[in-house]
């Protein structure tokens, strides 16, 4: 039997972090968390994640974003993962600086998990929260360490929920632009699995990821009459124009201003499905079609159960 890599997950404890850890535990690969300090100021759920973490068979390694602390921990593994939150992205050159002084490591992820940075243009707020992106994936390259680029599109429960706001029990649904511009949705679950498998890939090394699972390409109206079956229940409809959206886009402050230019971007210029797939290019599904992604009418049937709690229009 082939010996697992062993994987180490900067911003494990996160929303995106959390799935990547459970993917490559249940994947059979040892690993390992780097985590800010545990403390009586740690938030309760991090303390409870990082206890089911420590059941789950998961090493975890607390300590500051510093050179010297992380490199030890980098020595340990083959790959790293990173999902910091965005406000952290360039933390990540430290990450990169260590992996280059320790010399081991097979494969590097970046925090990316969202549009593929380098092929659409949005607004400018959006735009700005990409070329930071971009700017890490030209260190990496310059750097010379392995790496795959993963844009994951939309992470389905977050923004099925943003959209639909199953929890309220609204008798209206807000829809930015006419609905009709389709989006990609993926399952975060789905999203781990998949990064997990794309970084043990020899196929996906110095290459760009995308997750545009068939099923999951999908308009606001179409999710929103997806709903309605479901629920059995017919809903209004508030429609945001698009000058008001890009007015806003214009008029927030930062960081206000960057979730309503991703909602442009995805949801009335539908930039994320604005690119063909082509020959060239990696899908996972295409990559791994023996695994079995959670579909958004799938995820609709989780959410009729077990609606998530309020959407929080937070920009991680
Ligand atoms: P998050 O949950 O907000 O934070 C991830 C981790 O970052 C936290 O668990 C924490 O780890 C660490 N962190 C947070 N604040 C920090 C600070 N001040 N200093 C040092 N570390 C800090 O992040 P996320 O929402 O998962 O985002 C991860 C990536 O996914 C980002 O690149 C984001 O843009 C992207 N994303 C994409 C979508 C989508 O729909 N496509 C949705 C959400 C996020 P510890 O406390 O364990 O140190
Ligand atoms: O605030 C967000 O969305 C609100 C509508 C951010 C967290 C979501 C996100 C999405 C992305 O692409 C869809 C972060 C990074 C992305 O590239």
């Amino acid at each position: 039997m082939e010996k697992k890599n062993r994987i180490l997950v900067f911003g494990g404890t996160g929303y995106i972090g959390k799935n990547i850890v459970k993917a490559s535990v249940s994947l059979g690969h040892p690993t390992l968390v780097y985590t800010r300090p545990l403390n009586s100021q740690t938030c309760p759920s991090k303390t409870q994640l990082c206890n089911d973490f420590n059941s789950m068979g998961v090493t975890l390694v607390q300590g500051e974003l510093q050179h010297d602390q992380i490199l030890k921990v980098i020595k340990q593994v083959d790959i790293v993962i990173c999902a910091l939150a965005y406000p952290q992205v360039m933390e990540q050159l430290k990450i990169i600086d260590a992996i280059k002084v320790a010399g081991n490591i097979k494969r590097f992820i970046p925090s990316g998990f969202g549009a593929e940075e380098e092929r659409i243009n949005p607004l400018p707020p959006f735009q700005a929260f990409l070329d930071k992106k971009i700017n890490i994936r030209r260190e990496i390259e310059a750097a010379g360490i392995p790496y795959t680029s993963v844009s994951a599109n939309c992470c389905a429960a977050y923004f099925v929920n943003y959209l639909l706001r199953p929890y309220e029990k609204r008798n209206q649904i807000v829809v930015y632009g006419n609905g009709e511009a389709k989006a990609v949705l993926n399952y975060e679950e789905d999203v781990g699995m998949y990064t997990v498998k794309a970084a043990n890939d020899p196929r996906t090394c110095n290459r760009v990821v995308i997750y545009r699972p068939p099923k999951n390409i999908i308009s606001q109206n179409e999710l929103i009459s997806l709903w309605e079956q479901k629920c059995g229940y017919t809903f209004g409809k508030a429609f945001v124009s698009e000058e008001e959206i890009v007015k806003r886009s214009q008029t927030l402050p930062p960081p206000d201003n960057i979730p309503v230019s991703i909602l442009h971007s995805v949801f009335v210029r539908g930039d994320f499905t604005g690119f063909e797939i082509g020959e060239e290019d990696l899908e996972a599904s295409q990559l791994y079609p023996d695994y079995n992604y959670t579909s958004i009418r799938q995820l609709l049937d989780i959410f009729l159960v077990d609606p998530p709690a309020p959407a929080s229009a937070a920009f991680g």
